[in-house]
Order: structure tokens, then C-alpha cells, then sequence
């Protein structure tokens, strides 16, 4: 299976480029960053890591319930390059990191992590036990993102009194921030993976013990460092920017482990993304919507749980794809049900959901319920609710909709497994117009349940997904995490240009934008490639 084999390291740049698996000039990027570090620091790097962004053309929110998605890694990536310094001054603190960004708004950043120290431990035999590094979780910095990825492999790889080097990074990018396109996973990655290659800890042959470190094993380290930041993701976006292989999109399942394979995409469809230009800083506003709907599905899920008389440890955060295995007897370690199984269950879950409604309806279509209702429904203790539930998160409301946002997993699951179907399908199939239909169908019922049920869209996500289908798009929806980024539309491979032409001349914020401008906000992508690491020799 995809995630188990090791990182790729190339050495070789003619190898590394055939391995993207684009038509882009890759050379280019490659080469400017590389001559930008011996600008800056005067050397040539040791290493350029790269992650790219991803697109998710079907199954929104559903990834922290551990149901299955459906996204592509993109073209668009971060290359972090990155060097040990030479002679660190008897002043650096060990590990010290001077960080630059191509882009100037980026400014330079410096920082040390700190060891952390024992307290019961005598100074005598003082050993460090865990280091720290402070990130800003109040305020979106772009170096926060660098620190998640070294903050994973400091506390994994530099336990015990051993020191990591002190080094020079460099940053460039292009995936847009705040869009959608996973720039934050893509960026932590990125790090996570310098940092384990300039510390010698990515290639067993460096310290001659242990396997490689498997895409597998990075995703789970960069999920646990991206929370670093302040939002609870689940793990689409780091498993579609490390393991997503060219031409195809990636089935990503959750459960009962991360797994990962390639889905092909049928021929003539195009996968299209333009930004709504609406920028949603989530890290910033986690507490009213991202961080907020998580704990709404687990509560959702724990109330599930109790009126199908399922068994829910106290202090568990069962998940609502747990509930659909739980149901059914599913045995976890043993493996996923038959699709068709899960597609019925589903249906089902539709229907049992009305117990996620309140008692007292405040009114037609107001599904809200107060915390105390919630609290009530869960069957805990207010205290035993706000430890199991609240603790760990900040998150801000008086009504929590958990009927919405069940109705949206369970509908988007089931979503994804068709989408997955037909494409499946369609590599025998005679009729391609009626797969690109199929699956532009799908595509548009997310996106309504985006908007209506997990209220994850806005006004220019739900106009420029109108737009994109009075232009020709046989589907349209938000992807990512939506509040704004980007929109992803399918469109037959001969309309692309008058699509293109016809989202630019009506989308209100494309107004003026021409060339470049223009291509940097409503771009074709292909899929591509999945994090790697070059080395210099
Ligand atoms: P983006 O679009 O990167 O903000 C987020 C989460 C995903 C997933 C999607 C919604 C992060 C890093 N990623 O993506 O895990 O839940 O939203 O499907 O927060
Ligand atoms: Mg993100």
C-alpha cells in the first residue's frame, strides 16, 4: 500500500522532475531557490523539501469523523531549502533556526526551541526530557507552520540529551494562503520533512538503524504537528500532499487505519479551481466555525451512540464513522465493511439522526440545540461533557446543530463512495459524457450541503459555483475547508478555455485581471505528485 513505502530522495534532478508527473518547468523553481540560499546565506543548501497543496474534489468535513475523501494533490507546492549552519556562534542555542521567506511580507524569523527540564530530576543528572518551541496560536504567523514541522521531529527524533543541528531555511511557495488549496498542510510537511533530512533522520543509512521513515509515518507526524498551530484537522490534506501519485485522485480512509489508493479520473474531465478571493484565516477564526463543527460531530456521534444503545467508554471521543461500526459489529482491527454494506448503513443513519433534533423545536427547520439540551441528550454529566468535549478546544456558540451536521457526514460519505464507484467504473466504460454527469451531480449535492447543512460555505463560494455552471460546469463545489478559498468545478476538456473566459468576465472580484494575475486565481490542474525531498551531493 502506498503509505507504507519510504519518502522519495532524489539525488538526481532530471529524476525529480520526471517524478512530478507535470508538464510544468520545474527547473526553474528548483534552481532560483536553490541560488536564493547562497545569496542569503553563502552556501548552497543541503536539502529542498517539498509538499504540495491539494485539492479535495469530494468529501467535505468528513475526514475528523474518519469517513473516506476523495482528493489530488496539486501542482501548486512549498520547496523548503535547507542547510546545517557551518559554524553556529558559541551563543546559538542548540537547534537554532534562522528562518527566511522568499515572499518579503514573510519577514525573517528567528528562534531556538527550549529544553525542557525534569523537574524531579537532580541537577547533577538534569536531562533533557522534551523540548519546547513557542507557537502563536492567537495569530496567523507564517513561521508558526515552520515550527509545527521541526516540533514533531524534536520531540520524536531528540529525546535523551542529543542535540539538533542548528541550520538555515529558506521558504517559497505557490499554493495561495487561506484558500483552501491546504497551503498549511503543505507548508508543515514541507518542514517536517526538512527538518528530519537535515537532522539525518529521514534515510536509515544515515544512522544505520531502524526503516525509513514510511509516508505513512510523515503523515501521522504532520497531522499531530498541524493541531500544533490551533486547528483539530483530520488528516486529508497531510496524507493527499504526501502520498497522491500523478494522474490519479486519492482515496484517503480513516478507519479502522489510515490508508490510501489511487483513484483513476475518467478522460476529458478536468478538475478547474478559482479562488472566491474571500482569504478565511482559520487558525484565527477555529473557534466559531472549524474547531466548532469538529465538536459538534462528536457530540453528534456520542448522542448517535446512545439512543442506538451502542457502548461508548466515558471518557471516549467516539467518531461518527465509529458509530456506523459499532452498529454493525464491525470489527476494528480486522477491516472496513463491503462499500455496499456501508452505503445501506448510511442510508440508515439518515433516518436515526431525527434523535439529534430537539425536543421543544424552536421553530420549522431550526434544528439548534442550547448546551444544556446538548448536554442532556448526551447522557453525561455537565462536567463529564465539558472534559471529554470542551477541554482540549476553544469554541464559541449558544446553538450547536448537530442534526445538520450529522445529515451532512453521513450524506457526503456516501457522496464520496459513489464519486469513487463510478470513477472506478468508468475505466471500462463506453459513455464517458454520462460518468462526467454523474459525478458533476455529486458535486453539486455537496455543495448544497455544504451550504445549508454544514454552513461551511459563504456568498462569493455559493456565486462563483452559480457562475461556474452557468459557464459550462457540469459540477461545482467549495473545497477545503470553505468560509471562503477556493471553488474546484468539473468541466469536459473541450470547454475549458470558454469556461475560463466566461467565470472571468462575471466573477465581480476577476474584473481587470489579466494573464498572470488572471492565472494565478482560475487554473486547470492536474494531479500530482506527493512530498519529496531532494539532496545535494
Ligand atoms: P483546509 O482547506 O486546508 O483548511 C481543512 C482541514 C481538513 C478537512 C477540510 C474540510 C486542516 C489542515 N485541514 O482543510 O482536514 O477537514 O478542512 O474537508 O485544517
Ligand atoms: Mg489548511
Amino acid at each position: 500500500m502506498a503509505a507504507e513505502q519510504p519518502i522519495p530522495v532524489y539525488t538526481d534532478l532530471s529524476d525529480l522532475y520526471g517524478s512530478l508527473g507535470t508538464s510544468l518547468n520545474h527547473a526553474e523553481k528548483w534552481n532560483s531557490i536553490a541560488e536564493e540560499f547562497q545569496r542569503r546565506f553563502g552556501r548552497k543548501p543541503a536539502y529542498i523539501a517539498r509538499a504540495p497543496g491539494r485539492v479535495n474534489l469530494i468529501g467535505e468535513h468528513i475526514d475528523y469523523c474518519l469517513f473516506g475523501v476523495l482528493p489530488a494533490a496539486i501542482e501548486r507546492d512549498i520547496l523548503i531549502a535547507i542547510g546545517r549552519r557551518p559554524n553556529p556562534n558559541a551563543e546559538d542555542a542548540p537547534g537554532s533556526v534562522v528562518a527566511e521567506n522568499v515572499q518579503t511580507k514573510y519577514t525573517r524569523q528567528v528562534f531556538a526551541p527550549a529544553p525542557r527540564r525534569r523537574a524531579s530530576v537532580s541537577e547533577e543528572e538534569v536531562r533533557l526530557e522534551e523540548w519546547h518551541l513557542d507557537i502563536n496560536t492567537k495569530q496567523l504567523r507564517w513561521e508558526s507552520y515552520v515550527k509545527a514541522g521541526y516540533y514533531g521531529v524534536l520531540i520524536n527524533y531528540f529525546a535523551g540529551g542529543q542535540n539538533p543541528a542548528s541550520v538555515d531555511l529558506l521558504v517559497t511557495g505557490t499554493v495561495p494562503a487561506g484558500s483552501g488549496l491546504s497551503s498549511s498542510a503543505a507548508m508543515v510537511v514541507a518542514s517536517t520533512l526538512a527538518f528530519l533530512a537535515v537532522n539525518e533522520k529521514l534515510e536509515a543509512n544515515f544512522t544505520g538503524n531502524g526503516p525509513k521513515i514510511s509516508k505513512g509515518q510523515l503523515v501521522e507526524m504532520a497531522v499531530a504537528n498541524e493541531k500544533r498551530v490551533g486547528v483539530n484537522s483530520g488528516g486529508m490534506d497531510q496524507a493527499a500532499s504526501v502520498i497522491s501519485v500523478p494522474s490519479s485522485a486519492l482515496y484517503i480512509s480513516f478507519f479502522p487505519e489510515l490508508s490510501a489508493s489511487a483513484v483513476p479520473l475518467p478522460t476529458g474531465a478536468i478538475f478547474i479551481i478559482a479562488n472566491s478571493l474571500v482569504v478565511s484565516d482559520k487558525a484565527v477564526t477555529a473557534k466559531h466555525n472549524y474547531n466548532l463543527r469538529v465538536v459538534e460531530t462528536l457530540a453528534a456521534a456520542r448522542i448517535l451512540a446512545r439512543h442506538l444503545e451502542l457502548k461508548v467508554e466515558k471518557t471516549e471521543k467516539v467518531t461518527l464513522r465509529e458509530v456506523v461500526g459499532r452498529l454493525a459489529g464491525e470489527v476494528e482491527e480486522v477491516g472496513a465493511m463491503p462499500v455496499e454494506w456501508l452505503l445501506e448503513t448510511l442510508k440508515r443513519m439518515e433516518r436515526e439522526i431525527e434523535c439529534l433534533k430537539p425536543k421543544k423545536s424552536s421553530g420549522e427547520g431550526q434544528f439548534g440545540v442550547t448546551m444544556e439540551e446538548m448536554i442532556e441528550m448526551s447522557g453525561m454529566t455537565a462536567e463529564e461533557f465539558k472534559e471529554v468535549y470542551l477541554s482540549w478546544v476553544e469554541v464559541e456558540a449558544t446553538q450547536f446543530q448537530l442534526y445538520k451536521r450529522a445529515k451532512h457526514v453521513f450524506s457526503e460519505a456516501s457522496r464520496v463512495l459513489q464519486f469513487r464507484q463510478i470513477c472506478l467504473a468508468a475505466e471500462s466504460s463506453p459513455s464517458p459524457s454520462d460518468v462526467i454527469k454523474d459525478l458533476g451531480k455529486l458535486m453539486n449535492e455537496s455543495q448544497t450541503s455544504c451550504d445549508e447543512l454544514f454552513q461551511c460555505s459563504c456568498p462569493e463560494l455559493n456565486e462563483l459555483t452559480n457562475i461556474a455552471k452557468d459557464a459550462g460546469a457540469i459540477g461545482s463545489r467549495l473545497t477545503g475547508a470553505g468560509w471562503g478559498g477556493c471553488t474546484v468545478s468539473l468541466v469536459a476538456e473541450g470547454d475549458v478555455d470558454a469556461f475560463i473566459k466566461k467565470v472571468s468576465a462575471t466573477y465581480g472580484p476577476y474584473k481587470g485581471l489579466q494573464d498572470t494575475a488572471l492565472s494565478e486565481v482560475i487554473f486547470a490542474t492536474k494531479p500530482s505528485s506527493g512530498a519529496c525531498v531532494y539532496k545535494f551531493e
